[in-house]
């Protein structure tokens, strides 16, 4: 596949690279087509000449990029693949958003809501009158309640398992509703990325794992803190598998705490929260439950109550190029390795 065209836009701080083919079009192949390719014994490798478009030299660490491929069936605008500098994603929210606005800036007549098909289910995207960008996301749960993670320079925490499009590990430090602890505000990101990383890890030597969807593999952490702004109910840092932070409030981040709240009956059906992100920036969400679904019914299973979350939010394009691809460096297929 011959990668010409990119279109950054950041959202909400988040930066996003947009692939695209000739004359903007997207790739001739379709997204089932693309994941059959590029998926060897069960797992799905993005080929390295791919990652480096997500990694230094060519792109700021925390970039997402999005493939966008030919629409695999008559009702959706397109397909698209994410990924980062280390892999694939399930979802992505701010990068869905991105990718909206992108299209629109390429001169795509999307319908007014048009479906995008994902490697773990269609979401739906509008742009709204005041030139933010809605979706609703894949349908989101929690798998676990309450999981204790060990930390290895001592201590315990304590967080939910929640699916949101990505697989997260949510620990709260917000001190609302039925947290039952006093809240703090965001440190430094230097503190909280570490504070993640130490989660991450006893995560990872714990062998936690999420449900069936991407294998259950629990790469994202959230920590949820008290808002600094006066409009949001909370503030998260989130952790990614790149080992960056998320500069945007996370669309499949906020969709997993969302789910969360409904299990714990801090958030009603089509009620707004307002989610800040580390830097600051903000997302606005809701959910559904999903189609004959009530409201959770305290003590019964998590698991079985699935929201559809809606989140919504801004994106600004920042750069519009093309892929030079230069047989002599030795970057080109993501081959030099940085050392921390
Ligand atoms: O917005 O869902 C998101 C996201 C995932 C990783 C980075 N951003």
């Amino acid at each position: 596949m011959q990668i010409r065209r990119f279109i950054d836009s950041h959202t909400e701080g988040e930066p996003t690279r947009v692939l695209l083919g000739d004359n903007n079009a997207p790739f001739s192949t379709t997204l089932p087509d693309i994941l059959a390719r590029w998926t060897q014994r069960g797992r799905l490798v993005i080929p390295p000449e791919m990652l480096a478009l997500a990694a230094n030299p060519r792109a700021a660490d925390a970039t997402v990029c999005a493939l966008v491929c030919a629409p695999s069936n008559i009702h959706s605008a397109c397909g698209v693949l994410f990924w980062n500098a280390t892999g694939p994603l399930g979802m992505c929210g701010h990068a869905t958003i991105g990718l909206a606005r992108t299209l629109a800036w390429a001169g795509y007549d999307l319908p007014h809501v048009a479906t995008f098909e994902t490697r773990v289910g269609e979401v739906r995207v509008q742009s709204l009158p005041d030139g933010s960008i809605g979706f609703t996301n894949v349908a989101s749960y929690v798998h676990a309640r309450d999981v204790e993670v060990v930390l290895e320079q001592g201590g315990v925490v304590r967080g939910d398992i929640a699916w949101g499009g990505n697989w997260f590990f949510i620990v709260r430090h917000d001190g609302r509703g039925a947290t039952g602890k006093s809240g703090r505000s965001m440190r430094s990101h230097a503190d909280e990325l570490a504070y993640a990383n130490s989660i991450a890890q006893g995560v990872a030597s714990a062998k936690l794992r999420g449900g069936l969807e991407n294998d259950g593999v629990i790469d994202h952490v959230a920590l949820i803190f008290q808002a600094s702004r006066g409009d949001a109910h909370a503030r998260n840092f989130v952790l990614c598998p790149n080992g960056t932070f998320d500069r945007s409030p996370c669309g499949t981040g906020t969709s997993a705490l969302l789910a969360s709240l409904a299990t714990r009956c801090e958030l009603a059906p089509s009620e707004e929260w307002r989610q800040e992100s580390a830097i600051g920036s903000l997302f606005r969400a809701s959910y559904a439950t999903v189609e004959g679904q009530p409201r959770f019914i305290p003590g019964s299973n998590p698991a079985a109550l699935h929201v559809i979350p809606r989140i919504e939010g801004r994106a600004f394009i920042v750069a519009d190029g093309r892929i030079v691809v230069d047989q002599g460096d030795p970057s080109r297929r993501g081959g030099w390795i940085e050392e921390a």
